[in-house]
């Protein structure tokens, strides 16, 4: 394309975000910012699919089970959501799909750490959702029409997700000292990982400052971590949990709770492929696309004989 029409694409481009109107999928975009959001957001679709394994532990009581099964099936839709989304941009569900199972592309990587007892899922209910909820809500304010309307729901959802965590955890704390020590322990493992969920420190997050001046992230990763940790300190004191980290204290001149530095090694080499489940989690997922082929043949030979008839 003539530099010149380029150019005032751009400009054109960069107007509508400054006034804050929705970038829609026939618009003309930048090819960046295209591979920027279908890099995103098929991360994020991943990371809601392969986030539903580590749940699928054994719950307490029938009452449990139906509340985990109906927060585990809010996943699952979320993912088609955005899987949905990704494709307004010009990318096949199976393509991104494959892309996931080659190991070319990421999903959070919270969802490589072990689920060992119950209050591990409350920890992830109260944490893990807790962040997400704080990094998805200014999501809802994003430049690309087709994510923004998602992520609506998404969160309407994930506020229930947080609470049944609360839940579970603080009624742990109610109860007897194994059942304390219970939730203390998955708390110890899982605090440092949910912060690490947030991305690298501005200083090493190679994609925030172009991301913000397209209005994509409406915030950057530090700034978001901040304020998950400002929220949910007192939470955690309100139902007598310590959390793992003794520099963690309020700075009454930043008007923000203090914290200790982050294993940036531990998050790069989960990242990287080499974190505690990434690979049972991947087989899992090639596994379920396997096992469902017989469905996907039967669902296509229906669509297509209801098509001709
Ligand atoms: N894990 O430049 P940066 C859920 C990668 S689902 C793995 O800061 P960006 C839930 C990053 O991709 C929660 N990789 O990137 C589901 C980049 O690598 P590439 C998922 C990470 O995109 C079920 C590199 O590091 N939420 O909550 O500006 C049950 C440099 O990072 C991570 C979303 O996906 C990580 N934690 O910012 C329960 C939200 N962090 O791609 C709960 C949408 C960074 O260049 N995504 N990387 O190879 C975002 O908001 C942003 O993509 C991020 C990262 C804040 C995550």
């Amino acid at each position: 394309m003539d530099t010149l029409i380029q150019d005032k694409l751009e400009k054109e481009f960069q107007e509508k975000i400054d006034k804050d109107i929705k970038i829609e999928p026939n618009d003309w975009m930048p090819e960046s910012y295209r591979k920027t959001l279908i890099r995103q957001i098929s991360q994020h679709a991943h990371s809601e699919i392969v986030g539903m394994l580590p749940e699928g532990n054994r719950a307490p009581s029938l009452r449990r089970k139906a509340v985990l099964l109906a927060k585990v099936q809010d996943e699952a839709g979320h993912g088609l959501y955005l899987y949905s989304a990704t494709e307004t941009l010009g990318v096949s569900r199976e393509d991104t799909i494959d892309d996931l199972h080659a190991g070319k592309v990421k999903y959070s990587s919270i969802f490589n750490y072990p689920t060992l007892t119950w209050a591990d899922i409350g920890a992830i209910g109260w944490l893990v959702d807790g962040a997400a909820i704080m990094n998805q809500v200014p999501l809802c304010r994003t430049s690309y029409g087709p994510y923004a309307r998602a992520m609506v729901k998404i969160c309407k959802e994930e506020s229930f997700h947080q609470r049944q965590g609360y839940e579970i955890i603080s009624n742990l704390m109610k109860g007897t000292e194994e059942q304390k020590a219970m939730a203390q322990d998955a708390v110890n493992r899982f605090w440092w990982p949910s912060l690490m969920m947030f991305g690298p420190s501005d200083a090493d997050s190679k994609h925030t400052e172009q991301s913000i001046r397209w209005r994509i992230k409406r915030h950057t990763n530090d700034e978001l971590r901040q304020m998950f940790v400002d929220a949910t300190v007192p939470q955690a004191e309100l139902i007598g949990l310590t959390l793992p980290d003794p520099a963690l204290a309020w700075n009454e001149s930043r008007g923000h709770y203090d914290f200790g530095d982050i294993d940036w090694d531990e998050f790069w080499q989960v990242v990287g492929g080499n974190g505690p489940c990434n690979k049972e989690r991947i087989e899992a997922r090639i596994k379920a696309k396997k096992d469902g082929e017989w469905v996907r043949e039967a669902a296509l030979a229906y669509a297509k004989k209801h098509q001709t008839n």
